[in-house]
C-alpha cells in the first residue's frame, strides 16, 4: 500500500524517567504503533508542550548598528529596490530560530535601506507594521495616499491593510528599522498581500512637513470631531521625537523636583497610544521610549512575551538572564519571553540611555494569559 510507503514522522523512544511507563517489549509494540498511526502520547511531550512557566525557543542575542549599517549600505549598491522583493529589508535572524528571518517567535525587525531617488512600491499587507529612525532624514512613506516625513527620533505606526510605499528625496541614503508581526501572521496562517499602483500620483509623493493624520490628530487631548473612532490601530501616522523626548525630560525633571513622575528611581518612560482610543497603537504591538538616568538601573522584570529594543542615544549595559551587553546608539537586541531583564546607564555615558522598545504583548493582553514580574529572577 502506498501509505505504508511513506515512513511516520512520528519517531516514539521507550526511555525510563518520572512519569514514563516501564519499558517493556509490549510498551515498544505500542510506540511503533502509536507511529504507524500517528498518534503522540501527552506522557513523553508534557515536559516541551506544558513547562511551569514559558520556556523560550529564542536566544537572547544583540545585533551591532554599524554591522548592520555597513551590510545595508553595500545591499544599496547592490541589490535594487523594486516590484518582486517589494522592500530592501534585512531582517534580523535570530540564532536559536533556524535561520528563519524572524527576531522572536512572533516579532520582525529589520534595517531598510533607500539610495536618494529611490521608490519602494506601493503595496498593502494584513501584517501591522511600524517604522523607527535612529538616524538620517529624507524620506517620506505614503500610507494611503498621506506622505509622512520620517527623520531622526520619529515613530511611524502603520495598521495592516492600509496602502504604503515609501520615497527618498533627499541626497543621501536612508535607513531605519521596521517592525512588523510578520513571525506571528505566518505561524497563525492569517497573511494576505496586495500589490498597489506601479507609479503613485504625482500629488502623493510631496514632501510636507506634517502630514494630513498629523494635522487631525496631532494635537494633544484634542480629537476632531469630524472623524470616526479608531478603536483597532491608531489614526496618527507619525510621533514626532521632540513631542517623545520632551514627555521624557519632564518626568525626569519631576522626580528631580520630589514628584512622581518616573516608572522607578532615574527611570523614565512612555508608551506610543493611539489618540482616540488611548490604548496600544497595533493590535499586537506595543510601542514604547524608555530613558535611564545616567548612573540608574531599570528594575528587574519579566514578562510572557517577546521585545526588540534599539538603543536610541546614550551607552548602557543589558542584562538578559546570564548574558550582558555594553551597546549604544543603533545596536538591537532581544529579550525572549519570560526572561529577566535590566537595562543600566554608566556614568561614563555621554549622555542617558534612551532605549525604544516593541513587543508583542497586546497579542497575550487579548486573549487574557499576560503576566509580568518586577521581581528578582528566581
Ligand atoms: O516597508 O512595507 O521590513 O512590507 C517588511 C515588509 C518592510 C515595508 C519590511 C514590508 C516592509
Ligand atoms: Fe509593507
Amino acid at each position: 500500500m502506498i501509505v505504508d510507503a511513506v515512513p511516520s514522522p512520528v519517531r516514539l523512544t521507550v526511555a525510563a524517567g518520572p512519569g514514563q511507563p516501564d519499558p517493556s517489549p509490549e510498551l515498544e509494540q505500542l510506540y511503533r504503533g502509536f507511529e504507524r498511526e500517528m498518534l503522540v502520547p501527552l506522557w513523553t511531550e508534557i515536559g516541551d508542550l506544558m513547562p511551569r512557566h514559558p520556556r523560550s525557543k529564542a536566544a537572547p542575542h544583540v545585533w551591532r548598528w554599524d554591522r548592520l549599517l555597513e551590510l545595508a549600505g553595500e545591499a544599496g549598491r547592490i541589490v535594487p529596490v523594486g516590484r518582486g522583493g517589494e522592500r530592501r529589508a534585512i531582517a534580523l535572524a535570530n540564532p536559536a530560530l533556524g535561520g528563519r528571518p524572524f527576531a522572536t517567535p512572533t516579532l520582525w525587525a529589520a534595517i531598510q535601506y533607500l539610495m536618494p531617488g529611490e521608490n519602494a512600491p506601493e503595496h498593502r499587507h494584513t501584517q501591522h507594521a511600524f517604522r523607527f529612525v535612529v538616524e538620517g532624514e529624507g524620506v517620506w512613506t505614503v500610507v494611503n495616499g498621506d506622505a509622512v516625513r520620517m527623520s531622526r527620533g520619529d515613530f511611524l505606526p502603520q495598521a495592516g491593510w492600509n496602502w504604503h510605499s515609501h520615497h527618498n528625496a533627499a541626497t543621501a541614503p536612508m535607513a531605519w528599522i521596521d517592525g512588523l508581526d510578520i513571525p506571528f501572521s505566518y505561524f497563525t496562517e492569517s497573511q494576505f498581500f496586495e500589490v498597489g499602483r506601479e507609479r503613485v500620483a504625482d500629488a502623493e509623493m510631496g514632501t510636507p512637513d506634517r502630514s494630513r493624520s498629523e494635522r487631525l490628530w496631532g494635537h494633544p487631548g484634542l480629537r476632531p470631531l469630524s472623524q470616526p473612532d479608531a478603536p483597532t490601530a491608531t489614526p496618527l501616522l507619525a510621533y514626532r521625537w521632540a513631542d517623545t523626548n520632551r514627555a521624557l525630560a519632564d518626568q525626569l525633571a519631576l522626580e528631580d523636583e520630589g514628584h512622581e513622575g518616573t516608572l522607578s528611581p532615574g527611570h523614565a518612560a512612555v508608551r506610543f497610544t493611539n489618540p482616540s482610543s488611548g490604548r496600544d497603537v497595533l493590535p499586537t504591538m506595543r510601542c514604547e521610549m524608555h530613558r535611564i538616568r545616567r548612573g540608574a538601573r531599570s528594575a528587574a522584570r519579566r514578562e510572557v512575551g517577546s521585545s526588540v529594543y534599539q538603543v536610541f542615544e546614550g551607552e548602557g549595559q543589558i542584562t538578559v538572564d546570564e548574558r550582558k551587553w555594553t551597546v549604544k546608539r543603533g545596536d538591537l537586541f532581544v529579550v525572549p519571553s519570560w526572561s529577566s531583564f535590566t537595562a543600566s546607564c554608566g556614568n561614563d555615558s555621554a549622555s542617558a540611555l534612551d532605549l525604544f522598545r516593541f513587543s508583542d504583548t497586546p497579542i497575550f493582553e487579548a486573549l487574557h494569559v499576560h503576566r509580568s514580574s518586577s521581581d528578582a529572577p528566581a
